[in-house]
């Protein structure tokens, strides 16, 4: 069958084996004005004219990433350090790995709260310097009234969610201000995205640590055992069942939390929750590194203990209980001792204080690459937790994270054909991000995107010419009501 089109297509992709979140199949996709067009039975659009033809015989075809959860440009908020990418350097990475939109964060400043000048200030950053497509939660540290009432002026900019935290000192909410904020997302559609440690618990455990002169980087995980995640992630869905409203937990580490967390959804409670590579590949023994190796590890919440650990989030990511899989890229360079890793040494702590390591790790380059090369979880299912469900999640489906003709941008990533591609260990040099080390240094992988296209464009050809999208081709994508956050009546206190 052969299908004519009355106007030349852009590209036409051909031949690829397609996957969504709901198919695989080998199909053609033709793409004009920066949209998918068509989606046909593989080969009908062979002899269909079109400016450019990817062949695309044997590779898998899909949509592109969406990393929601990257930090770029912060200032210092998780210990010393400020963020080494900005969203020039962070977007070039995204789109070397496959990723076509990342939702990074607009930190709110304490002194002047205002959440639309946070949006502001932060879209100023990202506007024309940005390779891929962006959009912004709000992160809050200071919700008062004058904030709260803010976030129907956030909907109508396009943005949909935010972040609080249940530890850090400078961004710690006690529970009644999380209740707050709970009620204000509840009247207005907004997604409340929860770091669920618990604070007191990690100052305690740090002073005990301290106290006894255990201060290098492997005692980061032993701060923060899994109790104190745990205990965080059930007072977190204990506060959404007093609001009635849905919360999403991010970077989920343990076991312990991912068990509460299934047990809360099992209940018909609607609790979402994203995990991260860092909790799939990291142990306690990458902290543990001899010197001061291990400070690259350093995120949190820490990588557990061990393979059993890594298998249960696994499970968790292949049983639904992980609605997304996200980087949390959070970028600090190793060897700069005022912005980075280096920055927690000093002379009388020479292997450093782990309580002043910048907390984080780079990773939204090699997302993707990490999991798909695992073969851990079905290409439907890798698709679901990596484009389809964060697009759902944060209000910009079907036009991100689907392949729907006439709807979705033409936002693709094409992997090599089986067999097209030797297996090779990752290496820092490899990578287009602003530090100077990956936490995945020597893994073996077997995938790597071949092409990345933004709303149709080329902008990564790993064999040819490697980021070719210019600066400024990323547009920020305005955000609707998550899908799964449904409209709800007023809240009812009486009713309890
Ligand atoms: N939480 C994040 O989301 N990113 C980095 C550090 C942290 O604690
Ligand atoms: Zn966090
Ligand atoms: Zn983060």
């Amino acid at each position: 069958m052969t299908i004519r089109t009355i106007s030349p297509l852009d590209c036409i992709i051909l031949n690829g084996t397609v996957v969504t979140a709901a198919d695989i199949a080998r199909y053609d996709i033709g793409i004009k004005d920066g949209k998918v067009s068509i989606l046909a039975p593989a080969l009908s659009l062979a002899d269909s004219p079109a400016t450019r033809v990817i062949d695309a015989q044997g590779a898998y075809v899909m949509p592109g990433g969406i990393d929601a959860h990257v930090h770029l440009a912060e200032p210092q908020l998780f210990g010393k350090g400020k963020a080494a990418d900005d969203y020039t350097t962070g977007t070039k990475s995204a789109i070397a790995g496959g990723t076509t939109t990342i939702i990074a964060f607009a930190p709110q400043d304490k002194a002047s709260p205002s959440l639309l000048k946070a949006l502001d200030e932060t879209a100023r950053k990202a506007e024309g310097v940005a390779y891929c497509d962006y959009s912004f939660h709000l992160l809050l540290s200071n919700p008062t009234r004058e904030c709260l009432n803010e976030f129907s002026a956030l909907r109508n900019r396009g943005i949909s969610s935010v972040k609080i935290y249940m530890t850090y000192e400078l961004l710690q909410l006690r529970d009644n201000q999380i209740l707050d904020v709970l009620l204000q997302s509840r009247i207005d559609g907004v997604t409340t995205m929860i770091h669920a440690e618990n604070g007191d618990m990690l100052s305690w455990m740090t002073e005990q640590l301290e106290m006894r002169n255990l201060l290098e980087p492997k005692y980061h995980a032993t701060s923060r055992p899994q109790i104190l995640e745990g205990e965080a992630t059930g007072r977190a869905i204990a506060l959404s069942q007093l609001i009635e409203t849905p919360i999403l937990i991010v970077h989920v580490s343990s076991p312990l939390a991912a068990t509460t967390i299934r047990n809360a959804q099992t209940a018909g409670l609607p609790i979402y929750a994203e995990t991260c590579p860092q909790y799939l590949f990291l142990t306690r023994d990458d902290l543990s590194k001899p010197g001061y190796e291990g400070a690259k590890c350093v995120c949190s919440p820490p990588p557990r203990d061990g393979v059993q650990d890594l298998e249960g989030i696994w499970r968790g990511l292949q049983n639904g209980t992980f609605t997304i899989l996200s980087s949390d890229h959070c970028p600090f360079e190793f060897d700069n001792a005022v912005s980075g890793k280096k920055a927690a040494i000093s002379d009388d702590a020479p292997l450093g204080r782990f309580k002043y390591i910048p907390n984080g790790c780079p990773g939204v380059e090699t997302r993707l690459p990490l999991v798909l090369s695992a073969g851990r979880l079905s290409p439907q299912k890798f698709v679901e937790v990596t484009s389809t469900n964060p697009a759902k999640l944060y209000g910009m489906y079907p036009q991100k994270g689907a392949l729907l003709p006439g709807v979705s941008d033409a936002d693709l990533v094409i992997w090599y054909p089986e067999n097209g591609i030797e297996a090779f260990e990752l290496g820092n040099e490899m990578l287009h991000h602003n530090v100077d080390y990956t936490p995945f240094e020597g893994r073996v992988l077997s995938q790597w995107p071949r092409y990345t296209l933004l709303r149709g464009e080329v902008v990564w050809d790993r064999d040819n010419g490697g980021v070719i999208g210019e600066m400024g081709c990323g547009q920020f994508v305005r955000r609707g009501r998550s899908e799964f956050c449904q409209v709800q009546g007023p809240w009812d206190p009486e009713k309890f």
